[in-house]
């Protein structure tokens, strides 16, 4: 048998495990969700003032460790040598050092603390910047480029190279937006509206969440940014600005892809086709044990027409159909990467699931469940509900 390592060796390979694993966590580089990971000038002056603290703490640290350290060993109670050590009572110098010393400290962490603060204020931003409205709703982001005329939901699609000014409001409680990558975060809140910009500075895509407890789903309430060039920042808006175009161009062939036992759609946004989409950009959440649905093909068309006289047309805008003011606007969903704030990949399959049942795809989701189930007897068949995702998916 083994002997036993000492207790010392012991500790000292624990240690080096967790070092190691460190080191080893250190040097993976898809890592979308840092905010060590800056992309943006702002993500950086944050991580550079995160830098300075950290090198700042790690001296301060040291030096009082040291001072410890120093104290325990030269003054330990040593054999033979009992009694109590001298006590000493108020000591004006001691004090005044011991005083001194923080305040020197916090002068030396505020004073580049509040020059970036100060550098970002909302009378900074550039003139040209793109402005973006962010409206937070109990769970879901509402994304509005009023210069645009541009109105879409839980995708974010940015310039690369053009600061986005964003106006930050919410429909209900207390959210927070925050793009790790990108910048800080910035509360949402109610009849006030708060500002924050930045300028991404590099092409790909990016997670972004509500940083705020806001109720039952708050951590379901995520969102995707892409960050594209300017060109196809352009031709993006001038697609999200023409009606769906369901029914007027080849889009429509798409009709019969809404089998819900597929589990992928040949999405395309900004050139991230499904294939090539980095996998933080694909949501992996489970489907709810107890939730399922037929395997039908959902037909569009017919989909288009149960959608028009449906439920769905008071609460979701698409453009030309519906007026709906509650939910998100659904004018290009097809277009979209995901589905549900950024909860599920949008796939058919995905899809009909929440139509049939949101509230069991995403805890307290205010969209009611709409498909037929023991609790509501009335709702939509498996077929129909697979018609509506068939027709949703063709609103490219
Ligand atoms: C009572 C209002 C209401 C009705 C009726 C309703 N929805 Fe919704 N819908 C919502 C809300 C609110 C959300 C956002 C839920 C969330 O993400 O938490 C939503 C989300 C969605 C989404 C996801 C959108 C996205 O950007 O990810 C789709 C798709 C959708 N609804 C389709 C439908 C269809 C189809 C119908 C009709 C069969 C329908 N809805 C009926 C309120 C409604
Ligand atoms: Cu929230």
């Amino acid at each position: 048998m083994m002997p036993f390592l000492p207790r010392s060796r012991r500790l000292l390979s624990i240690a080096l495990s967790v070092f190691i694993c460190a080191v080893i966590a250190a040097c993976s580089t898809d890592i979308p969700n840092s905010t060590l990971n800056p992309n943006s000038q702002f993500g950086r002056d944050i991580d550079r003032l995160f830098d300075w603290l950290l090198l700042g703490g790690a001296i301060v640290f040291t030096i009082v460790e040291v001072g410890v350290l120093f104290t325990i060993i030269l003054f330990r109670r040593r054999g033979g040598k009992g009694g109590k050590p001298r006590q000493v009572y108020g000591n004006a110098t001691l004090e005044i050092t011991w005083t001194l010393i923080p305040a020197a400290v916090l002068a030396f962490i505020a004073v580049p603390t509040v020059r970036t603060i100060f550098k970002y204020r909302p009378e900074n931003v550039p003139a040209d910047a793109l402005q973006v409205q962010v409206i937070g709703h109990q769970w879901w982001w509402e994304f509005r480029y009023p210069e645009l005329g541009v109105v879409t939901a839980n995708e974010l699609v940015l310039p690369v190279g053009r600061t986005a000014n964003f106006a930050l409001t919410s429909k209900d409680v207390i959210h927070s937006f925050w793009i790790p990558s990108m910048a800080g975060k910035r509360d949402v809140i109610a009849n006030r509206t708060n500002h924050i910009y930045f300028k991404p500075d590099s092409a790909y895509a990016w997670n972004g969440f509500c940083a705020e407890f806001c109720g039952t789903s708050h951590a379901n309430m995520r969102f995707k940014v892409f960050t594209v060039s300017p060109a196809a920042f352009d031709a993006w808006v001038a697609h999200q600005k023409t009606g769906p175009r369901f029914g007027d161009g080849p889009d429509s062939s798409v009709a019969g892809a809404g089998n819900v036992g597929a589990v992928a759609a040949p999405l395309t946004l900004a050139g991230f086709t499904n294939g090539k989409r980095p996998a933080h950009l694909v949501p992996s959440t489970p489907i709810p044990k107890g939730l399922a649905i037929a395997n039908v093909t959902g037909d569009a068309t017919r989909g288009a027409q149960l959608y028009k006289t449906g439920a769905c047309i008071a609460c979701h805008v698409v453009q030309g159909v519906s007026p709906g003011i509650v939910g998100p606007n659904l004018t290009h969903f097809g277009s979209r990467t995901t589905l549900a704030s950024a909860l599920y990949p949008n796939d058919p399959r995905h899809l009909a699931l929440w139509i049939k049942d949101a509230p069991a795809m995403k805890p307290g989701s205010l969209m009611p469940a709409l498909g037929r189930s023991a609790r509501t007897p009335a709702g939509y068949t498996d077929q129909q509900v697979a018609d509506i995702a068939a027709y949703l998916l063709a609103l490219k």
